[in-house]
């Protein structure tokens, strides 16, 4: 039998991200045994009364629920996590805070900036821990390259720079709403790759390089018709399905950012580079254990861009891993944010990012697409 503290979670939504967090909670205690908590899964809530049981049979959770009302008001649930579309983000978290549970929501916070406020509101109010799962910056090689750029290396940063490419949506055939392709329905996600890829661009890039100040953007939906899969019938497209633009950072460094899911051949490439004065960085999500690096002040005959393997027990949550030289992956980026947000609650720190954090993200992504649609420059 386990001392840990128990943290009765109840899920909302088992669609993808219901399974990477729901793999989060049962791994976090195997590899990163100093913890004081233990996550118990204790609820999924889903519409769909077979599928939520089918969910629950296969992750272990001890319950089901039908109504995220009923979930968020039973008192033997402490955190309500949310893995719905986005435009339900802002009801189950401000109901969750208002009745006293921590609230981790998947990203983006919400549809808009003006949406994702009184969600802000009501966890600082209620006082309640809360979180955005923003998992990109938990990847070992993507936090060591924070340590990188904190401890000065770089010196001054000039650029930035973040690609996020797919294209799963190139054709014409694919219906707009529905599991997973709510995505393409702007009622649901509120924007097209601009809250759903760029915003992972945006969170790493103001936690890597501090704020944006403005932006300056254009977006085209290359398909303008889609089957609505609620009614069968054609509908006008209202989201982006691609997305560039280029901005200033409070720091005085120029960044460039592009996203679609038109760039046959990728499934999810998202890269970034800095550059800094005496250094840069890059890295790919699709060689997501390396880390390059070019240093100037190394011997010229020598000097080159270099590739770090992170793989050591000294590199980021590594050491909670296998022996150096073997890898992870995508999954345990989740696995690390359950670890951050239980150590949280142990130290009282915020797990970063709060919500108030994903509130700036969802400033400039609305910045974002209000200079696309007016051509025109915008302060975020
Ligand atoms: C979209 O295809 C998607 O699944 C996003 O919703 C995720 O946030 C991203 O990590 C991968 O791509």
């Amino acid at each position: 039998m386990s001392d840990k503290k128990p943290l009765n979670i109840g899920l909302v939504g088992y669609g993808f991200m219901g399974r990477t967090h729901s793999n989060g909670y049962k791994r976090v205690n195997d590899f990163f045994g100093d913890l004081e908590y233990r996550p118990v899964l204790k609820a999924v809530c889903g519409r769909t009364q077979d599928k939520a049981q089918a969910f629950a049979d296969q992750w272990g959770y001890e319950s089901v629920e039908t109504d995220w009302k009923k979930l968020v008001a039973r008192a033997d649930i402490d955190a309500i996590d949310i893995c719905t579309p986005n435009d339900q983000h802002a009801e189950v978290a401000i109901a969750a805070a208002k009745a006293g549970k921590m609230v981790l929501c998947e990203k983006p916070l919400a549809r808009t900036a003006a949406e994702s406020e009184p969600m802000v509101a009501a966890v600082e109010e209620a006082k309640v821990p809360n979180t955005v799962w923003y998992n990109y910056r938990r990847v070992p090689a993507v936090t060591l390259a924070k340590q990188i750029v904190d401890s000065g290396k770089l010196g001054k940063i000039f650029h930035y720079r973040a690609n996020f490419l797919q294209d799963w949506t190139i054709s014409a055939d694919l219906p707009q709403g529905g599991a997973g392709l709510w995505r393409l329905d702007a009622a649901a996600a509120g924007s097209g790759v601009t809250g759903d890829l760029l915003a992972h661009c945006i969170d790493t890039a103001i936690w890597l390089n501090g704020s944006i100040k403005d932006v300056s953007a254009m977006t085209e939906t290359f398909i303008k018709e889609r089957v609505h899969t609620a009614t069968g019938e054609k509908q006008a497209v209202t989201i982006d399905d691609a997305c560039l633009f280029h901005c200033h950072f409070a720091n005085g460094s120029l960044g460039l950012f592009e996203s679609t899911r038109y760039a046959r051949g990728h499934k999810a490439l998202y890269t970034f580079e800095i550059n800094g004065e005496h250094a840069s960085i890059r890295w790919d999500l699709h060689d997501l254990n390396r880390l390059e690096y070019f240093d100037h002040s190394d011997d010229s005959i020598v000097r080159g861009w270099r590739t770090v393997h992170i793989t050591d027990g000294d590199q980021p949550y590594m050491g909670h891993w296998w022996v150096p030289g073997l890898c992870i992956g995508y999954e345990h980026t989740f696995v690390h944010q359950v670890a951050d947000f239980l150590k949280s609650l142990s130290t009282g720190e915020p797990c970063r990012p709060t919500f108030r954090d994903a509130l700036e993200t969802a400033r400039v992504c609305d910045a974002v697409l209000a200079s696309a649609a007016e051509r025109a420059w915008k302060n975020v």
